[in-house]
């Protein structure tokens, strides 16, 4: 029989070889498992006698506890070793540069439609929008503008089936608008808007933001002097305005708003094509047959609107030479605002 001493010796080689912990479980196996060298010792015990079995007991035990020790040391060492490979493979350089984050940013177009609805909704106007798909009544009839009104010509107007188009502006917000809500009110509708019209300075969608105010004693002096404080608002100056009359279907009396140039401030220059002033937007006050067509009466209340274009607008005040460029969506040049 193999002296204890040599098992012992022959457990520790084999465990200090074990390179890995499944190789330290079969050397565990090998010797304590069901069929382990020293389960086998033990099974011995059967063929001595009495007085030889104490004595034999003590050193199978003494030998399985000294080999269980190596096996915990081992098992230590190795699972100490994993732990530190893992650490190392999993290591992080917090002294790397980052990635940086990519942080988007508004469009120019948003960033001027949301300037507009600041100032006047510090002023209590609602901000209202409406569908993009209107009919004849809501987009033309209930504004004035008459059956052949070049306007309605499908050479401007984008019509869909049934009776339905793209709308050409945001008034028919407002005649919605006045539809459901109380007076006095006031509003307005920024959106966009479609007409059949390609060219270096008109594209077949561009944004809108019309204005409406209806009380019981509203006056083209107040509109005026709105329009002024939201100019200079939104131009971050002091301005000088120009009201040219004008006319709209849907507004009597009517003018045109022209600012003096912001860039040559009137001296003329290639941004007012050398006229010193720009036009802005339009405006009157609402005509009363407007007002009748929604049962307002016009004796009792009177209302002014008014509608600017915001791609104009965008260009003016961060000075973009081609109107393309704001709806090309190339990174380049949305990146510089
Ligand atoms: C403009 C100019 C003048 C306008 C009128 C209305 C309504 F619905 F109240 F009659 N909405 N918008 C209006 C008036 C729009 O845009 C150049």
């Amino acid at each position: 029989m193999l002296a204890f001493n040599d098992i012992l010796e022959d457990a520790r080689a084999q465990i200090e070889l074990a390179a890995d912990l499944a190789a330290l479980d079969r050397v565990r196996v090998a010797f304590l498992g069901k069929k382990g060298v020293v389960t086998e010792l033990m099974k011995k015990m059967a063929e001595l006698t009495p007085a030889e079995r104490p004595a034999y007991g003590q050193t199978v035990n003494d030998l399985k506890s000294a080999i269980q020790e190596q096996l915990q040391i081992q098992e230590e060492a190795l699972q100490a070793e994993a732990l530190s490979k893992t650490l190392a493979a999993q290591r992080l350089d917090v002294s790397l540069p980052g990635r940086g984050l990519g942080l988007g940013s508004l469009h120019p177009l948003t960033q001027t439609r949301e300037s507009i609805e600041n100032f006047f909704r510090g002023l209590g106007f609602d901000i209202v929008d409406g569908p993009e798909i209107e009919d004849e009544y809501h987009n033309f009839d209930a504004l004035n503008i008459p059956a052949h009104h070049p306007a309605r010509a499908s050479h401007d107007t984008f019509y869909l089936e049934n009776g339905f188009l793209l709308r050409t502006h945001t008034s028919p917000v407002q005649i919605r608008y006045m539809k459901t809500h109380p007076l006095p009110l006031r509003m307005i509708a920024p959106g966009r808007v479609y007409r059949c019209d390609n060219d270096m300075t008109h594209t077949p969608m561009f944004h809108q933001v019309e204005g409406l105010l209806i009380d019981d004693h509203s006056t083209f002096a107040d509109l005026k002097g709105l329009l002024q404080l939201f100019l200079e608002d939104f131009f971050g100056q002091a301005l000088v305005l120009r009201l040219r009359p004008s006319y709209f279907p849907f507004t009597e009396p009517s003018a045109e708003v022209d600012i003096q140039c912001v860039k040559c401030k009137g001296q003329g220059c290639r941004i007012c094509s050398q006229s010193g002033w720009l036009e802005i937007l339009g405006c009157g006050m609402v005509h009363p047959q407007v007002l009748m067509n929604l049962g307002i009466d016009s004796e009792k209340f009177s209302g002014f609107a008014f509608g600017m274009g915001i791609d104009r607008l965008t260009m003016l005040r961060y000075e973009i030479p081609d109107l393309r460029a704001l709806f090309e969506n190339d990174l380049r040049f949305l990146k510089q605002f």
